[in-house]
């Protein structure tokens, strides 16, 4: 068989976002809706809808009060100086040092991170981007300390929950909510906006138990440099930044990353992953087992509880 005829031969009819097939890399149109609800399904505008719809994302200040953030930003030094939580398969440690870099499925371990997300002020926005019902695919505290806080290179986070996890559609997105200042120079998170229009096929096949080191450092699913020049020089780049309890809703489909903190100040965030009920995991596309549960929701998707917020919250 032709080379590209054995990779074309590996993807599976009900993949329509085929990646780490070819030994090429590819640009395509996105295939499914940005904006799944209506103005009336939310406390967005129809301002925030077009916004999120042409770039991607929305940034909202102080959108959470002192006392939510306070209460989560004791609990994520609690968790950072509990030595068991450094041993647990949840947490991910810096490649290079001992530093702590994220721990995941922190709705599963802590309450009180579980209340944040699960607050009724981002929930009400994610139904209302995702169309309905929503449930937590992810959770992780990334903590990017002072000094030693290492990037995360340019990905898009769909083509890893679509290949890894078998997500099918463009259905989801993600809340980052900064629990120190994010500010230009401690490594913010880089968004290209407007990319999320295009789906980048990455070369380069799915290594087993790939979340091991990919969680440390990604090397495979991640943009060829071709692709991302041709973003960068369509669409530009943007680092919103923000004080504690700013919050970016971006989409799954963004290209996005963040560079290395060498300053001395943390920029630790917190970042929930909310899947619409109606686009639940398949088998993953790449073929092999599913990640396990802390990192990609499967054994529970029923959705998070969810009553509008009082007008005067
Ligand atoms: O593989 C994942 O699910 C994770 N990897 C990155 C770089 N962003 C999304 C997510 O945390
Ligand atoms: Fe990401």
């Amino acid at each position: 068989m032709m080379q590209s005829e054995v990779h074309t031969a590996s993807v599976r009819a009900d993949d329509r976002y085929p990646s780490r097939h070819q030994p090429v890399a590819g640009i395509s149109a996105r295939q499914d809706l940005v904006v799944h609800g209506r103005v009336e399904d939310g406390p967005l505008t129809q301002r925030d809808l077009l916004f999120y719809e042409d770039n991607g994302y929305l940034g909202f200040e102080g959108l959470l009060d002192e006392t939510d953030i306070s209460s989560c930003l004791e609990e994520l030094q609690r968790l950072r100086q509990d030595e068991a939580v450094k041993q647990a398969e949840e947490a991910v440690i810096e490649p290079g040092s001992r530093e702590l870099r994220s721990i995941f499925a922190v709705h599963r371990s802590s309450k009180v991170l579980r209340r944040l997300c699960q607050h009724p002020k981002l929930v009400a926005i994610a139904r209302q981007l995702l169309g309905g019902d929503v449930y937590i695919h992810q959770s992780r505290i990334n903590y990017k300390g002072g000094f030693r806080g290492k990037e995360f290179y340019w990905h898009s986070d769909f083509e890893t929950w679509h290949v890894e996890d078998g997500i099918p559609a463009m259905r989801m997105l993600s809340c980052s909510i900064s629990l120190t200042a994010n500010t230009p120079h401690n490594g913010p998170l880089m968004i290209i906006p407007g990319s999320h229009q295009r789906y980048v096929s990455c070369v380069g096949e799915t290594p087993d138990n790939h979340y091991k080191d990919s969680l440390r450092h990604q090397e495979v699913g991640v943009p060829d440099d071709e692709s991302l020049a041709r973003l960068v020089d369509e669409f530009g780049i943007v680092a919103p930044t923000g004080l504690a309890g700013a919050v970016t809703f971006f989409e799954c489909n963004i290209m996005h990353g963040s560079n290395s903190n060498i300053t001395p100040l943390p920029r630790s965030n917190i970042f929930v992953v909310y899947n619409s009920v109606d686009n639940p995991p398949q088998a993953p596309f790449c073929g092999l087992p599913p990640r396990p549960n802390f990192i990609a929701e499967r054994e529970d998707i029923s959705a998070v509880p969810f009553s509008p917020p009082s007008a005067s919250s």
